[in-house]
C-alpha cells in the first residue's frame, strides 16, 4: 500500500454512517489510501462492492479527529451532540445535507477549537445491498464555517477532494447552499411524487414547473439577501438533472422504502420562509402537501 502523505495521515477520518453518499467518500478515500473508520449505531463492519473492487469498512477509533456526517438534515444535530464525547478537542467536522437551517444550531455546540464545515455535493449514488453505484458525477463546494476550520484549511480540503471532488473551497457558503436548495426544491420531491429517475424530468411535461419552482426559491433568496439569477439556476437545475439521470433522488428512495424524507428541510423550509416574508410560493406549497401524504401513507405507494 502507498505511503500515507502526512498532511493526510494527520487527520484520521471517521465517516458517519453507511448512507450512499458516505460509503462513496468512505471508498474514495481509500482509494486514495486514507485510512477510514465508520460511526454507525451498530458498530459492525459494513462490506461495499464499488467498481469492481471489495471495501470493507470497520468502526471508527476514537478520539476522532476528522469526521465526514453525510447524515439527513433531520438527524444531525442528534448525530453531532452522540459524537461529542469523543472528539478531539481540535477536531475537524464535515457536514453534508440537502436542506438549510441546521449550521446556526451546530456551532455553539462545538469546542472554541472544533472546525465546523458544510460541504454540498451534486455527486450522486445508489445502494443497492452491497453494491454501490456512483450514479452521478458532480461536484462539491466546501466552505469553513468557523475560525477553527479556517486554521485546518488546506488538509480538510484535500480529503474533500478526494472523497468528493472536485472541491471548490469558499467563504461564503449561502448563495451555494440556495443554489442547491433550488436543485433539492425541484428533483427531489418531483421524483417522489411521480417515482421515477431524475432524467424523467427532463420530460417536456416538468419544464413550466421546473422554471416556476426555482422562481419561487430565487424570490425566498432574494427577501434572504441572497441574489440568484432566475435563469441560471433553472439552467443549472436541467444540468444536475442530465448528470444525475441515472440516479433515484434520495428523497424518492426514502418514500420507496418507507422513511421519512427530508421535504421539510427543502420545500418546507422555502415555505416557511416565505411565510415570514408574506410572499406566497404556491409551486413549492404544493410540492411539500403531496410528499407529506406520501411520507405519512402507512402501506405502499
Ligand atoms: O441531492 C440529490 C439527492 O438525491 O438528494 C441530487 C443531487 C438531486 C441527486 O439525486
Amino acid at each position: 500500500m502507498a505511503q500515507i502523505p502526512s498532511s493526510q495521515s494527520a487527520l484520521s477520518w471517521t465517516i458517519v454512517g453507511k448512507g450512499a453518499i458516505g460509503l462513496l467518500a468512505a471508498c474514495r478515500l481509500t482509494l486514495a489510501n486514507y485510512p477510514i473508520g465508520l460511526w454507525l449505531r451498530q458498530p459492525l463492519a459494513v462490506y461495499s462492492q464499488f467498481k469492481g473492487q471489495q471495501f470493507r469498512f470497520t468502526p471508527a477509533v476514537t478520539p476522532l479527529n476528522a469526521v465526514l456526517i453525510p447524515v439527513k438534515s433531520y438527524a444531525v444535530i442528534d448525530a453531532i451532540k452522540g459524537l461529542l464525547p469523543f472528539l478531539t478537542s481540535n477536531a475537524q467536522l464535515v457536514i453534508s445535507h440537502n436542506g438549510m437551517g441546521t449550521i446556526s444550531q451546530i456551532l455553539p455546540l462545538l469546542q472554541p477549537d472544533q472546525g465546523l464545515w458544510f460541504l454540498t455535493t451534486t455527486h450522486g449514488a445508489l445502494k443497492q445491498g452491497v453494491n454501490l453505484f456512483h450514479t452521478g458525477n458532480g461536484q462539491s463546494v466546501l466552505a469553513p464555517l468557523n475560525t477553527a476550520a479556517k486554521q485546518q484549511s488546506s488538509v480538510v480540503h484535500r480529503a474533500m477532494d478526494d472523497a468528493l471532488g472536485p472541491v471548490i473551497t469558499t467563504e461564503n457558503i449561502e448563495p451555494f447552499l440556495w443554489q442547491k436548495l433550488a436543485v433539492n426544491a425541484v428533483i427531489n420531491p418531483l421524483t417522489a411524487i411521480h417515482n421515477c429517475s431524475n432524467g424523467a424530468l427532463a420530460e417536456a411535461r416538468f419544464q413550466p414547473l421546473l422554471d416556476a419552482l426555482v422562481l419561487e426559491v430565487c424570490q425566498i433568496a432574494s427577501a434572504e439577501g441572497v441574489v440568484l439569477e432566475p435563469t441560471q439556476i433553472q439552467q443549472n437545475v436541467r444540468q444536475v438533472i442530465r448528470n444525475t439521470a441515472e440516479n433515484y433522488s434520495s428523497m424518492q428512495q426514502d418514500i420507496v422504502h418507507q422513511r421519512r424524507t427530508e421535504i421539510n428541510a427543502i420545500n418546507g423550509f422555502i415555505v416557511q420562509q416565505a411565510r415570514h416574508y408574506g410572499i406566497t410560493v404556491p409551486h413549492n406549497e404544493n410540492l411539500l402537501q403531496q410528499v407529506l401524504e406520501l411520507e405519512n401513507r402507512p402501506y405502499g405507494r
